[in-house]
């Protein structure tokens, strides 16, 4: 496949200001009229370029009139156009029953809808299907009134009427000029959960989620989100809403989230539907945060686009940062804190130092598709929120302000924000582009002195080849800093260091005695830390630290340390006993701490995933990680057995709300029982099973059988079985809740996970064609550390085995499962090999999707 460089962007030769599309509907057969007003850009002499994707011309009219005088340059359509304006009139037909990539126009469960970003729009009709050519949009639809009484379509309902032969039409118009991604069609049997809003400059704008018969009794959550959004986005960021209608659409079968389709979000039901029964307090919390997403990027990403792919992060980063925010906003600050640097160390921390590294500005892609990655979303949202430490927010603000000015209605690039940021904040981002240009994970090592009564602090930075960078300069490293006096337990102060330096040395005068280092916090920069401290240290940090995440980190980094050590072979009896003390006496206080909110204290006590231990390794051994990992959770488990049980009978009386303090209850309970069931498995069982009976909310009850599914003691093995048997049947039509079902399965600490995927798989409620159910089984199998590196390599190969059956279905989701084989480089030589053979079973199957090829070829490298 091409590879496309954003160095070569051009700009478009041909504009489309207006364009009407004409849709008569049916699931299989829906024909399409566009009729494109094409406009030449200055002198610019190419014909007509208009891409395709799959769809074959019917006719093609000029002006209103036949014509022959074009002709198909591969999936492109090339029409040769004398006069500077013109009209061009193409029909095509498509079929959405047919359309399993869920890309264009598809059918789900009889509706229909689209999915046009990336690049969907080309597999409806034929168009300049690039994010920099913006076009006003008629929409006119047509179908059965039975099988599609609601005809949606983005922007304002202009007209609708019934036909005399049972179909019934709409016409919709979006006077926002747009590109042809956020473009967005819904044809179905929906009802809708209705609100309004109203802006504050007095606009009333009428809100509606619409849901398929029986589901709006679980949109009230999602409602409630988009209503604190729209508030927000005034409030935080002075943006306010545009149009008279927002229209929320819930679909089963969707590839990813959601999608920010001007004036008509369409959204991964998983990201709508929530009540007590059937919704986690994470589940709540996604929906809350993924609902703001999309309604942020009405101004990121709508108003002001992207001038090309290449730009994903201008919108994508940015908004990840403002949805962040608002959930901190809304929730717990520290705790909103602390998650989005687990997500980010356990998704992007892996790529940046994988083959497939990239920049959050990528510069060269064979499937765009592949470029929805953490390091464009999650690493693009913390270089932001770093311009937010520098500037400080009210700086940001007159950055972002001057950013929307400046650019609304335009196909904005990443040097675009960067500018206006330094333009509106009066800051130099010079260096700090660099953030842009390079991949990889900086590492600062400190190192802390002192002498007389001055406490001297080296820092030095390096950031690690990635491909096809082999070679990098010094980055922008901003780093909130305190010394501790441990004398006192307390700070002077939180100074920002700003690393831009190779190396650095910053003095510190009027300390006595050795303070105690806390440097990154709240996570200022998204670097890795090396910092030789001793355990006392570390231990003082876990229990001074005024800052929630350096508390937070330092608990991890205790456990890190430890870990890494006993992995490595290199802790010797005496330490090892040592090192696991000050841990266990660590838990304690935290368990006993009664200033810590719960929620606070459940993040605390979350043991360093598997994934990130084997991060600090050069080359990992999963068994040996797994196994270490669960010997630490096992003597927390047994040396603090009294006090998780205490938590859990504490937590077990709180009654079920969506309060702060119920949700950390609800938290501690399941992770009590986590705890215990590694040293005490029969009593965790009686506890989980106790649990699951008495449940009243899906919190309680897919924790209690997430922890009795992991069980794999005989004697346990009944309860475990009637709980998923009873799981299943009690939710049985329950799409979101089965997945759960599934997905808890796959991802057991069982000892037989790999067989129960198996059976799993064939399962009736198992199909590849829904990319929930795909997930619930094989992401969450591919995130299993000990079923999936199977040392017999059968992991690898059943990942292997989905990805070249999906591939042919939906190889944007299929392309999904490549990263979890692509490390094979860091993983220990045996298993390596195995991964690596999987990896070339793949490369040589005839037709691979271009997702898959690009991702395979890259991880091959
Ligand atoms: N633009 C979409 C989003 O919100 C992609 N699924 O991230
Ligand atoms: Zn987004």
């Amino acid at each position: 496949a091409p590879v496309i460089h954003r160095a070569d962007y051009r700009p478009p030769e041909w504009l489309v200001p207006e364009i009407a599309l004409d849709f008569a509907l049916s699931l299989t057969a829906t024909h399409v009229r566009a009729d494109l007003e094409v406009q030449r850009v200055g002198t610019a002499s190419g014909p007509l370029r208009l891409d395709g994707d799959g769809i074959a011309a019917k006719s093609v009219l000029i002006d209103g009139t036949a014509h022959n005088d074009w002709y198909m340059d591969g999936d492109s359509l090339i029409i040769d156009l004398p006069g500077e304006r013109h009209t061009v009139t193409i029909e095509t037909e498509i079929n959405p029953a047919a359309n399993t990539q869920l890309s264009g126009l598809y059918a789900s469960g009889g509706m229909l809808c689209t999915q046009c970003e990336a690049e969907g729009f080309r597999r409806i009709t034929f168009f300049p299907d690039r994010p920099d050519v913006l076009s006003r949009y008629t929409v006119r639809m047509t179908g059965e009134k039975a099988a599609f009484p609601v005809l949606l379509s983005n922007g304002n309902p202009v007209a609708s009427g019934d036909n005399a032969d049972g179909t019934h039409w709409a016409e919709w118009h979006d006077p926002w000029p747009k590109p042809s991604y956020l473009f967005a069609l819904v044809a179905g049997d929906l009802v809708a959960s209705r609100d309004s809003f109203t802006t504050r400059s007095g606009r009333r704008v009428d809100l509606a989620i619409y849901v398929r018969a029986g589901d709006e009794t679980r949109t009230g959550h999602a409602m409630k989100a988009l209503i604190d959004s729209m508030r927000w986005d005034e409030d935080v960021y002075g943006r306010e809403y545009d149009l008279d209608l927002f229209n929320i659409v819930a679909v089963a079968d969707f590839n990813a989230g959601a999608m920010e389709n001007k004036g008509l979000n369409v959204f991964n039901t998983r990201y709508i539907l929530a009540d007590p029964e059937t919704a986690t307090d994470g589940d709540y919390d996604a929906i809350e945060g993924v609902v703001a997403h999309e309604y942020f990027h009405n101004w990121s990403g709508n108003r002001v686009t992207c001038r090309d792919w290449f730009q994903l992060s201008l919108k994508e980063g940015f908004t990840v940062l403002r949805d962040q925010q608002f959930s901190a906003d809304m929730g717990s600050a520290p705790v909103k804190r602390i998650e989005d640097v687990r997500i980010l160390r356990a998704a992007q921390f892996p790529e940046d130092s994988g083959p497939l590294a990239h920049p959050i500005r990528p510069d060269a892609y064979q499937e765009i598709s592949n470029f929805y990655t953490a390091t464009v979303y999650n690493k693009g949202a913390e270089v932001i929120r770093m311009m937010t430490v520098l500037a400080g927010p009210e700086r940001f603000r007159r950055g972002t302000d001057l950013y929307f000015d400046r650019h609304d209605g335009e196909a904005a690039t990443c040097e675009d924000f960067v500018r206006a940021i330094e333009d509106g904040a009066e800051l130099d981002l010079g260096q700090f582009r660099r953030w842009y240009e390079q991949a990889g994970t900086p590492r600062v090592t400190a190192t802390l002195t002192h002498a007389g009564d001055t406490a001297t602090l080296v820092l030095s930075q390096t950031v690690p080849a990635t491909p096809g960078q082999p070679d990098k300069q010094p980055m922008v490293i901003p780093l909130r800093t305190a010394l501790f006096d441990r004398a006192t337990g307390q700070h002077r102060g939180e100074q920002l260091l700003v690393l831009t330096e190779p190396e650095q040395t910053f003095t510190f005068p009027g300390f006595t005695a050795p303070p105690v280092l806390s440097i990154n916090r709240g996570f200022s920069a998204p670097v890795a830390i090396d910092l030789p401290m001793e355990t006392a240290d570390l231990v003082f940090l876990a229990a001074h630290d005024d800052d929630p995440f350096a508390r937070y980190e330092a608990m991890q980094q205790l456990m890190v340390r430890h870990l890494v050590a006993a992995v490595s072979g290199d802790l010797p009896d005496e330490a090892r006993g040592e090192g696991l003390a000050a841990i266990r006496d660590v838990y304690a206080s935290v368990l006993a701490d009664a200033a810590l909110d719960d929620l606070m204290r459940g993040e605390l006590l979350i043991l360093p995933g598997e994934g990130y231990i084997a991060e600090q390794l050069a080359q990992a051994d999963p068994s040996r990680i797994h196994a270490e990992r669960e010997a630490l959770k096992r003597w927390l488990g047994s040396q603090l057995a009294g006090p998780w049980q205490a938590l859990h009978d504490r937590c077990t009386a709180v009654p079920y709300s969506l309060e702060a303090a119920a949700r950390g209850a609800r938290k501690l309970k399941t992770q009590a029982l986590v705890y215990l069931a590694a040293s005490d498995p029969v009593e965790a069982a009686r506890r989980a099973k106790a649990q699951y009976d008495a449940a009243d909310n899906m919190t309680d009850r897919q924790g209690a059988l997430m922890v009795l599914a992991g069980i794999g003691t005989a004697e346990c093995d009944e309860a475990r079985r009637a709980a998923l048997a009873d799981f299943h049947a009690r939710f049985a039509g329950n799409a979101l809740v089965i997945d759960k079902w599934f997905s808890i399965q796959a991802s057991a600490l069982h000892p037989d996970t790999l067989a129960h995927v198996t059976a799993l798989a064939a399962h009736p409620d198992f199909t590849l064609t829904n990319p929930n159910r795909v997930r619930a089984l094989y992401m969450a199998f591919a995130a299993n550390p000990q079923a999936f590196h199977a040392a017999d390599g059968a992991g690898y190969r059943m990942i292997a085995d989905l990805i070249l059956k999906l591939d042919p279905i939906n190889g944007n989701v299929a392309a999904r499962f490549v990263p979890p084989l692509g490390r094979w480089r860091r993983i220990e030589p045996t298993r390596a090999a195995l991964m690596r053979a999987e990896l070339e079973r793949i490369a040589a199957a005839p037709g691979l999707s271009r997702d898959v090829r690009e991702q395979v070829s890259k991880s091959l490298e």
